[in-house]
């Protein structure tokens, strides 16, 4: 008998074998609970699974981005950079199934299409592309913030006659684009990681940008041995740090660079003259940005620091037209999440590297032979969309997840997501989002957040275990009420500017909801919120 057609129903599904999965298991099977993890890939890795783009890598420091709940595997495991590339986690993550024996949980090559609450019994009832059936006590969706990749529509793609890729859903063999004309669409994260190393390669790439972003250096390197046993030492206390950090990230990486470990900025940007802003360009570059205080919060700030990165943009850039297109104008600098670059700019330098900066006439339609422009027709035999994802709630969305009275999430979330603490949504019992919308989830180091999000989780469900109880979902009070406090925080800062366009709001997506999904508060204050709230008795759900 398959896992999958056993008579007795299981006390847990999850959804999804990248970090937040495999952590599941670990953790769920600790207590003696009878799980099973459904997967649609292959493996293990989630996001570092699908992202194999050449140039793909964390922009976290990766003794962070890594797993805490065991010693022995954060001690033995050697990490080679500061942020490692794609083909290390991927390595890590395997690493950490075949440690701790994870797969033996997993059903590989399945994906999940139905999640349906059976209300006579209170169990969840999942079924899946291959037709099998699994019924549960409880389901947790692990199913990845950045998960489900967004081409976008346009017309005649269909007719293009070159191969396509889409850098969210790589081919696991690679890609050679030796002797090849490359173009490609996007130039978020994964189009800045991408476009220097397939530049290195390809006959010719023209990169056709829409929003040009704001990037900052990724000052990547072998990691320094120093770092390397000092961390190690106190991993203990980096772990705990992390917890009380604003992004989870702890003060023992400071300085190293990668998001949340900058050195803190202490100048006011305000304060400075012309001239201090000329002379920090000329010692830091780009790296001048990252000393200002109050950027986030000052739009006058925000925007002496934007004219300081077109300066920079000018500066390393040599053909003014290109130094141009380059320049992002007309939103703040840091309302997108940044992206870390190695050698962006100074790749438009080469001969063999064009921009169609498409502010100045956007694509009309794809071709059997190339793109073809409002500025002219541009030739290619492949075509990479970086075009980036629907975040957060596009992995959910697109299940057909039913709750009470057959309700589907999809009109739960008509007007954009609603839950409490990204957990758990009213109507949904038993059913859980692991760094859902609402938690700190993409605002923080993802593994942190995971690992915070799981044991909360599984706390709860020995709980309810311990008090024989059989359910737990938020009022619809509670509900409406985080939703409120998650936007009334964000409001009024540049990450809701009118201007800014970013996946955090969905914003990238047609006909998606404009709201800002992600909780600003920060890792500490958020996981504080989680505590007290368990601690209570569970307050603001209704346990049945
Ligand atoms: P992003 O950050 O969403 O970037 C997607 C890029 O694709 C961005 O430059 C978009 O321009 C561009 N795009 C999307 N649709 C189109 C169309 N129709 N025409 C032209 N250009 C288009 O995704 P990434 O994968 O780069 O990064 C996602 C996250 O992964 C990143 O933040 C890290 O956390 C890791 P737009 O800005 O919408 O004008």
């Amino acid at each position: 008998m398959s896992s999958s057609e056993r008579a007795e129903p299981l006390d847990v599904v999850v959804v999804g074998a990248g970090f937040a999965g495999m952590y599941a298991i670990w953790k769920l099977r600790q207590t003696g609970l009878n799980l099973r993890v459904i997967e649609a890939a292959s493996d293990v890795g989630g996001t570092w699974y699908w992202n194999r783009y050449p140039g793909a890598r964390c922009d976290i420091t990766s003794m962070e981005y890594s797993y805490g709940f065991s010693e022995e595997l954060q001690q033995d495991w050697e990490w080679t950079e500061i942020m490692a590339a794609q083909p290390e986690i991927l390595s890590y993550a395997n690493h950490v199934a075949d440690r701790f024996a994870l797969r033996d949980h997993i059903d590989f090559n399945t994906r999940v299409t139905g999640v349906h609450y059976l209300e006579e019994n209170s169990l969840w009832e999942i079924t899946t592309d291959a037709g099998q059936r699994y019924r549960a006590r409880y389901c947790i969706m692990a199913t990845g913030c950045l998960s489900v990749p967004n081409t976008p529509v346009i017309e005649g793609q269909d007719e293009f006659a070159g191969k396509t890729y889409h850098t969210g859903n790589w081919p696991a063999e690679g890609v050679d684009f030796t002797g090849k004309t490359v173009g490609i669409i996007g130039t978020g994260s994964s189009g800045v990681q991408s476009i220097p190393v397939i530049a290195r390669q390809a006959k010719h790439l023209t990169v056709l940008q829409r929003t040009p972003n704001y990037n900052l250096p990724a000052n990547n390197a072998p990691l320094p041995d120093e770092y390397r046993s000092r961390i190690k030492r106190n991993y203990k206390e980096v772990r705990k740090a992390q917890r009380h950090a604003q992004i989870g990230v702890s003060e023992f990486s400071r300085g190293l660079g990668g998001l949340g470990s900058n050195a803190e900025p202490k100048e006011s940007i305000l304060q400075t003259s012309p001239e201090d802003r000329v002379r920090a360009l000329d010692e830091l570059g780009f790296e001048a940005l990252r000393q200002y205080n109050d950027l986030a919060l000052n739009p006058q700030a925000n925007e002496l620091a934007c004219d300081m990165y077109r300066e920079q943009v000018r500066r390393v850039v040599n053909d003014p037209e290109t130094a141009e297109g380059l320049m992002p104008r007309d939103y703040a600098f840091g309302c997108k999440r940044p992206v870390i670059d190695i050698g962006y700019y100074e790749t438009f330098n080469r001969h063999n590297v064009s921009l169609v900066d498409l502010r100045r006439g956007g694509i009309e339609r794809i071709t059997s032979t190339g793109i073809r422009t409002a500025q002219g027709h541009f030739e290619f035999d492949v075509l990479v969309y970086a075009t980036g994802f629907d975040a957060m709630t596009g992995a959910l969305l697109r299940m057909d997840i039913r709750g009470r009275d057959g309700r589907t999430l999809a009109s739960h979330w008509e007007h954009g997501p609603k839950t409490y603490l990204g957990l758990q949504m009213t109507g949904f019992p038993n059913l859980f989002t692991v760094t859902g919308p609402g938690s700190p989830s993409v605002l923080s180091n993802m593994v942190v957040s995971v690992e915070q999000h799981v044991d909360w989780i599984s706390d709860c469900i020995n709980y309810l275990d311990q008090k024989g109880a059989g359910s737990i979902e938020p009022t619809a009070k509670a509900e409406d009420a985080w939703v409120r406090h998650v936007f009334e925080i964000a409001d009024g800062t540049m990450l809701t500017d009118e201007s800014c366009n970013s996946w955090y709001l969905g914003a990238n997506i047609p006909g998606k909801p404009r709201i800002f999904m992600p909780y600003v508060a920060g890792v500490g204050a958020y996981g504080a919120q989680c505590d007290a709230i368990a601690a209570e008795g569970y307050r603001g759900f209704v346990i049945g």
